[in-house]
């Protein structure tokens, strides 16, 4: 098969937002639009050449395609070995993890993680380098600049592979490996969690629920929750995978995957209730008539992480996304270990894992994750979670109770105003933003305001500087508002308004969330003029 160089025209547009490059999949399918992207990332990581690399998805519409264009691109460019799971899946987490084990110098991860699906739907792929991690600001803004002058891409002409045999396969002078998705990452839970006591706990009648939302977490959770632990047959739901995820929209929140609030109220709800979204990096959590916030299942899980056989030495340090609510920062308190505040995306907490800072890691978009990966992980939070249960005793009800009454509690949400025109967005942060320096000192809702700012963040590892990360409005520990514009939309201007209440008096502790944020959403809409400015007399969505 020979390489063939190929003339080529740049796009314009291929500038990554705070999780790799997404678009409609049209966007995607136009001629030389994805090898354009992919001979980027081969010019400007020469590392690749010789070396391994993993390519997975999630599946959905245009994966198996785009896969065969990736590996083709990657033996023309030199890749000594590709790796790929069967049928073209791998979650997120599981392909940083197999970034790390197998010494790879990168992967492509194939994922427009929950957005929807399907020839109308989006599609997206992400650079991950050395480590597992997602790639810097700095090298995807050098993709971007690349990508703008491309003159030409190599491929193997006349490649095809089988990416549903597994074993070992010829792609010009490269080695292609076919990988089962699931076995190394069940390996790695293995790990970190008591196996043991997790099936015992199933067999004692605990009830388990999960819902895969016909993504890619189907295959994993079917094996670890059904084949490995015991978890009675149905414990998963919507388990295959579908290229449109069966029309839904995989991501877990309040929203999308209301059937399983609407479980968690019913009388004989199981006692532990989860879902995955589409690429499975985020998670959701419920109890019994009980929903756990991100930002709590971060706190809740840092403070009984050494109950944990992968975290017996006990937490260095958290770390959370600047909106995430300040729930970790209690208990980094308690436990004397320092709380890093990132930027909104996971690749921020990278250089913390790197060096051995920060165990856990969350964001309030249903993300969590510890050292093991560079990517968040949503079965890794599930098993987290139930394993916390197994080996406490407790259910999801009472730690969270032990855990408010110990620290307070953080009321926090989240409205998003979607499909905005870019002007009305930048109107409201405009607004918002000439507000600020005058701010401190003044009332905000029922508080004073200690800081206001447009946060920005030094890494200390690499010394890079991110900016104008999102508006925040700080009233000392007791409320918050920080506004930004979202960065992972592939239709209009997306405004997230990120609201946070503290309480901690013993009658403060079982408030309705709505009720505890609405004098703060009420405020941030009269200083930021949302509803003038935008025309829109509520949320699109409430999370
Ligand atoms: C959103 C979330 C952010 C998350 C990102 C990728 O970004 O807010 O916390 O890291 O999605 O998650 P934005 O810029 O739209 O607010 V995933 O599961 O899409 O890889
Ligand atoms: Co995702």
């Amino acid at each position: 098969m020979p390489v063939r160089e190929l003339p080529t025209k740049p796009y314009h547009d291929q500038k990554s937002g705070t999780a790799g490059l997404r678009k409609k999949v049209a966007v995607f399918q136009q001629p030389h639009y994805l090898e354009n992207y992919l001979q980027s990332i081969f010019d400007c990581v020469p590392e690749l050449k010789g070396s391994t690399l993993v390519i997975g998805g999630d599946g959905r519409y245009h994966n198996r395609d785009a896969i065969q264009t990736a590996a083709s691109l990657a033996a023309a460019n030199g890749v000594a070995r590709i790796i790929i799971g069967q049928g073209g899946l791998l979650s997120t987490p599981a392909a940083s993890n197999l970034i790390r084990i197998r010494k790879a110098a990168g992967g492509l991860l194939l994922t427009a993680s929950h957005n929807p699906a399907g020839p109308d739907g989006d599609f997206g792929i992400k650079f991950n380098v050395a480590g597992g991690g997602q790639a810097s600001e700095s090298l995807t803004s050098r993709l971007y600049e690349h990508s703008k002058t491309i003159q030409r891409y190599r491929v193997l002409e006349g490649a095809a592979i089988d990416i549903d045999r597994r074993g070992e396969q010829m792609l010009g002078d490269s080695t292609v490996e076919i990988i089962d998705c699931v076995d190394d990452y069940a390996q790695l839970m293995q790990q970190l969690f008591d196996f043991d006591r997790l099936r015992d706990w199933l067999k004692r009648g605990a009830r388990l629920r999960f819902d895969a939302m016909h993504a890619v977490t189907g295959p994993y959770a079917q094996r670890i929750f059904v084949d490995m632990l015991g978890a009675a047959n149905g414990s998963v739901m919507n388990a295959v995978p579908l290229e449109d995820f069966g029309g839904g929209h995989p991501d877990p929140n309040l929203i999308h995957a209301r059937h399983l609030a609407e479980l968690a109220f019913e009388e004989d709800a199981p006692d532990l209730i989860a879902a995955s979204d589409g690429d499975g990096d985020r998670n959701m959590i419920l109890g019994r008539g009980l929903f756990i916030s991100p930002g709590d299942s971060l706190a809740m899980l840092a403070a009984n992480l050494h109950l944990l056989p992968g975290y017996r030495d006990g937490v260095k340090g958290i770390a959370r996304s600047m909106p995430t609510c300040r729930a970790a920062d209690q208990v980094a308190k308690g436990l004397k270990v320092p709380l890093f505040e990132t930027p909104t995306g996971w690749k921020f907490f990278c250089n913390l894992l790197d060096a051995g800072e920060a165990t856990i890691c969350g964001e309030e978009s249903f993300g969590t994750s510890s050292a093991h990966a560079r990517e968040k992980d949503g079965l890794w939070a599930v098993l987290a979670w139930a394993n916390v249960m197994a080996a406490s005793g407790k259910s999801v009800r009472e730690i969270a109770d032990a855990h408010w009454s110990r620290y307070g509690r953080h009321y926090f949400a989240r409205h998003d105003y979607e499909e905005l025109t870019a002007s009305q967005a930048e109107a409201v942060m405009q607004a918002a933003a000439g507000e600020m320096a005058s701010l401190a000192g003044k009332h905000f809702a029922d508080w004073t305001v200690s800081l206001a700012d447009d946060f920005s963040y030094r890494d200390k590892t690499d010394g890079s500087i991110a900016s104008g990360q999102g508006l925040r409005i700080v009233c000392g520990d007791d409320a918050r508002v920080v506004l930004r514009l979202s960065g992972t939309g592939t239709k209009g201007a997306t405004l997230r308004v990120y609201l946070e209440r503290y309480a901690h008096e013993a009658g403060s502790l079982h408030w309705k969330t709505s009720d505890a944020v609405a004098p703060l959403a009420a405020a941030i809409d009269r200083l930021a003029r949302i509803a003038e400015l935008t025309g829109r007399r509520a949320p699109d969505v409430i999370t």
